[in-house]
């Protein structure tokens, strides 16, 4: 890992300093790294680690707070280069953190990917409500709805949705992707969802091919 990378945005995103990491990522590109290789190597590296030291009880909820805080700051400068506005629209998504989930790094990137592809988003944020997909899907006629879920607890959110959205008689209007680091293809199988992407550049994959 190189020094702007390991040094400057790692560091910064682990002691929950958004002055650094912003500096960092505006340095690494003017330097020409890749958004891929900050984005990876640097900002969800140094997530995995704050995720760890809590594990480890060298972190508490606010360490955690502020580190995310840090990340969300470098990803806003990061956006214009993860999302290119000249594709033509591919689609509607909805997208969003299941209900009882607070967790939305990683819901925010699957949007930004899915924007870059092309995909018109509607973000519903967090501790969205299984009526709150259902309404999205009748307001705004989407094609595919995104379910994003963090903790172990707040899977049984995704199924509750689907149930939702089943029992309003829109299942056939709509694809329905699941993931978050907890979520498998198998969880996905079981709830019935029409497809599991395991990381953000991978949703847009599993989109795209569920609207062939
Ligand atoms: Co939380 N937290 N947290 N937390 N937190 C985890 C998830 C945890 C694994 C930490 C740990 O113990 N190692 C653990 C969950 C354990 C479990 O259930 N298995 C945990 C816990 C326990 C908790 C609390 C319960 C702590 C407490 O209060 N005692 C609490 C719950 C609050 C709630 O939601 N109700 C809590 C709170 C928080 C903060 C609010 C402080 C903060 C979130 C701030 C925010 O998001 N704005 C936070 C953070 C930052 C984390 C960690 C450290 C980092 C998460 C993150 O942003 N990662 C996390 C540890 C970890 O992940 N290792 C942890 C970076 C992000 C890019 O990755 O979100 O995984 P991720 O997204 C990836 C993929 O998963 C995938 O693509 C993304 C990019 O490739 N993906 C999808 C995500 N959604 C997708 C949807 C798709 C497809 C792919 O299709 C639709």
């Amino acid at each position: 890992m190189t020094d702007i990378i390991h040094d400057t945005i790692y560091n910064s995103i682990l002691e929950g300093d958004r002055e650094g990491t912003t500096a960092g990522v505006s340095l690494a590109l003017e330097e020409s790294y890749s958004p891929e290789v900050i984005l990876q190597e640097g900002m969800i590296a140094a997530m995995k680690e704050v995720g760890r030291l809590f594990e480890e009880g060298d972190y508490f909820v606010p360490e955690m707070l502020i580190a995310a805080r840090a990340m969300q700051s470098g990803l806003a400068l990061l956006k214009p280069y993860l999302v290119d506005s000249d594709i033509k629209p591919a689609g509607t998504v909805a997208v969003g953190t299941v209900k009882g989930d607070l967790h939305d790094i990683g819901k925010n990137l699957v949007a930004m990917m899915l924007e870059g592809a092309g995909f018109v988003i509607y973000d519903l944020g967090t501790d969205v409500a299984p009526e709150s997909f259902v309404a999205a899907i009748q307001d705004n006629g989407v094609d595919v709805v995104a379910l994003s879920a963090l903790l172990t607890t707040t899977m049984p959110s995704m199924d509750a949705t689907i149930k939702a959205i089943d029992a309003a008689g829109l299942r056939d209007q709509v694809k329905i992707v699941v993931g978050g680091a907890p979520v498998t293809q198998q969880y996905a199988e079981k709830i019935g969802a029409d497809g599991f992407a395991p990381d953000a550049s991978s949703a847009v994959t599993v989109t795209e091919s569920l609207l062939v």
